[in-house]
């Protein structure tokens, strides 16, 4: 297959939810490729109205790295259709083996250029929030090598932010937490996602400008979760609390 036929593959898994055999049982593929196709098929995305509203960072803990057998930060696009709301509810269905994982997300003020320095990332944020990222891989049995996931666009499915919070630089120690009806189902730090969630930022700007993506002004970026992702269930209440930005949830129906 070429890029463009896989792009296309892996997009009609996710939108009629019947995943498919990994790529790489198939082909083999350079992470050069999967970051190709994972681009053109946002790009599908985008040529059915989607709205690109910012990134998000993979594998940026050792528990998740742990979880799914890989070895590397990955990173991965959002669009406005992943957007659930906070305290709203969505449907199983919309997915085929869904997972939640606990996450702190930033709200960017204005344009990005270039690479930042950590030191200088807080010009660009203008919020924080505590988040929940529903990530659903389109391959079968959520199993996958890093070139896969990546082509995946990094599982990316949904995602619920909590109220913004004004930023501080002061994030790198807050226990984070995932319930299922109000039963704790996993537990971290902040600490775990690269000893900061704001080296996190700086490692998006970093790849965003290797790749050549922009991050503007408006755009959100997810750190990555703290712990390993949990599977969700019809019926249950998902939250995350996050030590000092509040709570996010919403209800799976
Ligand atoms: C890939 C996505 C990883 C995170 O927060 O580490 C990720 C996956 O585990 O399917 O979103
Ligand atoms: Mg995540």
């Amino acid at each position: 297959m070429n890029k463009k036929e896989i792009a296309q593959l892996v997009d009609n898994a996710a939108t009629s939810c019947i995943p498919v055999k990994q790529i790489s049982e198939i082909q083999v593929i350079s992470l050069v490729d999967a970051y190709e196709i994972q681009k053109l098929m946002i790009d599908l995305r985008l040529d059915r109205g989607e709205k690109l509203i910012g990134l998000k960072m993979g594998f940026t803990s050792e528990a998740k790295m742990k979880q799914m057998g890989v070895h590397d930060m990955i990173w991965g696009r959002l669009t406005d259709e992943m957007i659930v709301e906070n305290q709203g509810s969505v449907g199983k269905s919309k997915y085929i083996h869904p997972r939640a994982e606990p996450e702190i997300c930033f709200r960017i003020s204005k344009d990005i250029e270039g690479e930042i320095a950590l030191q200088d990332l807080d010009q660009y944020v203008d919020g924080i929030a505590c988040a929940i990222e529903i990530i659903d891989s389109r391959f079968e049995n959520f199993k996958f090598s890093l070139e896969d996931v990546v082509a995946d666009n990094c599982s990316s499915t949904g995602v619920v932010v909590g109220d913004w919070k004004k930023p501080s630089r002061d994030i790198a120690n807050l226990k984070m937490k995932l319930s299922f009806n109000n039963e704790v189902k996993a537990e971290g730090s902040s600490f775990d996602i690269l000893g900061d969630p704001w080296k996190s930022l700086q490692a998006a700007t970093r790849l965003a400008n290797q790749y050549g993506e922009k991050i503007k002004a408006g755009h959100i970026i997810m750190a990555g979760a703290s712990t390993a992702a949990i599977f969700i269930e019809q019926g249950t209440t998902v939250s995350v609390d996050v030590e000092g930005l509040g709570i996010a949830r919403f209800d799976v129906i």
